[in-house]
């Protein structure tokens, strides 16, 4: 019977014609072929980019007509290479002040301890990346703070200890001593809440190691023979020479200072996170056990404590000597170095796997643009399309917020609009095992088309 009902009313719409009136609304048919598109006059004389229009009569306007003609859509950019002065950071010779301080100051620690966040928390600008994955900086980066007459220089370096990577991170921890090289005076910055891989304290024990028994003891006569003269300073009187011990050949006793060692200030860094203080304590205790050091602060990187105590420690081991950078410059890397670090940083914090380990990039374009912005060509290189997909994400989330969030970080950096524009380059195509699943039998043919339809190349986001 049910049967019979509906057949009955299909048919009724039938007769009625109005199956046709519905099918005409959701697909109409076209009335007539499209035209060819004609290109309208005031387009001819090439003002809309194109350079056509031989043969067309552009009609005479009066110049304020011709502007209302002017065609009201954006102008195409031409990609402008990248200049050198992106590339490479330049500066003028700085004004001194009239009593000029300088030191210069190295940021060692084993990995991950927070090097990079201090020196931004002091410099107060995100200059250095920052990850919690071990081995984010690969390069010296220095920073410039200048307070006052005061200029201090950081060197934020690679951890001084290998990470689990060894074979790559050896050469970075050369890179690491590089900076303890040039140093005035050195940072060793610890991570209080993690516990202190032996080799560290080997470090120590090499760049500031504990006085022995005999030169302290020396030191504390040396003290009591000491006499004041008229202008307040502390000298050793010649007599006092005699009744110094005398020195065992080829040694000198008398030199206690270590001139080429630079002194050493503990930080005991991400105090935030010791749930109580006698570990801080403890921690500093460990460390006193091994080493000597000129000072001993305790900070938290990411909640600016303790940063402006050690600023002022560090203005007061500053020496008498001239500025090396003007003293509105903030660090000496190059506006590309400073989109990688920004660019760097998001990928290390994104991915957990060995993503960023795997990556290099490049700035390929650098425009100006007649609104005041500038826009930047950034491509990410990965060695095959298994790993851009990684970074790219799903429907290129991943890489359109990466876009999102370095455009805000450049723009306040540079105070600058800037308009970021970003893809991947895979090196080769691959296919990874769900690929493979996916496809089946793998015919040629088929993989083919499935190689076009996931390509990266065409990801590129704007
Ligand atoms: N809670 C807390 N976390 C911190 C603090 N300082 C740094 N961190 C975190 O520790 C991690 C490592 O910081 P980085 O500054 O990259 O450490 P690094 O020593 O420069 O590391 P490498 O460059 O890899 O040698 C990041 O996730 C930071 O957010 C701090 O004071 N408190
Ligand atoms: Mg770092």
């Amino acid at each position: 019977m049910e049967v019979q009902t509906r057949h009955k009313k299909r048919t009724r719409v039938e007769i009625l014609g109005l199956h046709q009136e519905r099918y005409r609304k959701v697909r109409p048919v076209p009335a007539q072929p499209h035209k060819p598109w004609v290109r309208p006059p005031e387009f001819a004389d090439g003002r809309d980019g194109t350079v056509d229009g031989e043969n067309v009569q552009v009609p005479a306007q009066e110049p304020d007509i011709a502007e209302l003609l002017r065609p009201r859509r954006p102008l195409n950019y031409v990609r402008s290479a990248v200049p050198t002065e992106a590339q490479f950071r330049t500066w003028d010779a700085p004004v001194q002040p009239a009593d000029p301080q300088l030191l210069r100051v190295g940021l060692m620690g084993p990995p991950n301890a927070g090097k990079s966040a201090i020196m931004n928390a002091i410099l107060d600008c995100p200059i250095s990346a920052v990850s919690p994955k071990v081995n984010t900086t690969r390069e010296g980066i220095r920073g410039v703070k200048t307070i006052g007459n005061t200029q201090l220089i950081f060197l934020d370096v690679p951890g001084i200890i290998p990470s689990h990577e060894r074979i790559t991170s050896r050469e970075l921890v050369s890179k690491a001593w590089v900076g303890y090289q040039e140093c005035d005076l050195c940072l060793l910055i610890i991570d209080v809440v993690k516990r202190p891989n032996p080799e560290i304290f080997d470090v120590v024990r090499k760049i500031c190691p504990k006085e022995d028994i005999a030169k302290a003891g020396l030191r504390f006569r040396m003290n009591a023979l000491m006499e004041v003269d008229e202008d307040g300073r502390r000298e050793l009187p010649e007599r006092a020479m005699e009744m110094l011990p005398r020195s065992i050949p080829g040694t000198n006793p008398l030199s206690l200072k270590d001139e080429d060692r630079p002194p050493v200030t503990l930080v005991l860094n991400k105090i935030d996170k010791a749930s109580e203080m006698r570990w801080v304590t403890s921690r500093e205790r460990e460390f006193k056990t091994h080493g000597q050091f000129d000072g001993i602060f305790y900070t938290s990187a990411t909640k600016s404590n303790g940063i402006v105590k050690l600023l002022e420690h560090l203005k007061r081991r500053a020496k008498p000597r001239p500025w090396l950078y003007p003293s509105e410059l903030l660090t000496t890397m190059s506006h590309t170095e400073q989109v990688k670090q920004v660019v760097n940083a998001y990928i290390f914090r994104r991915f957990n796997s060995d993503v960023p380990y795997k990556f290099e990039q490049q700035t390929v374009g650098w425009t100006p643009r007649l609104d005041g912005s500038l826009m930047i060509e950034h491509e990410i290189i990965v060695k095959d399309s298994v790993v851009a997909r990684m970074v790219l994400g799903v429907r290129n989330t991943i890489l359109q917020h990466m876009r999102q969030k370095v455009t805000e970080t450049l723009t306040s950096l540079w105070g600058t609009p800037i308009d970021f524009r970003i893809w991947v380059r895979p090196l080769k195509q691959r296919l990874s095992k769900s690929d493979l699943a996916k496809i089946g039998d793998g015919k040629p043919d088929r993989v083919k088309a499935f190689m076009s339809r996931t390509s990266t190349k065409e990801n590129i986001v704007r």
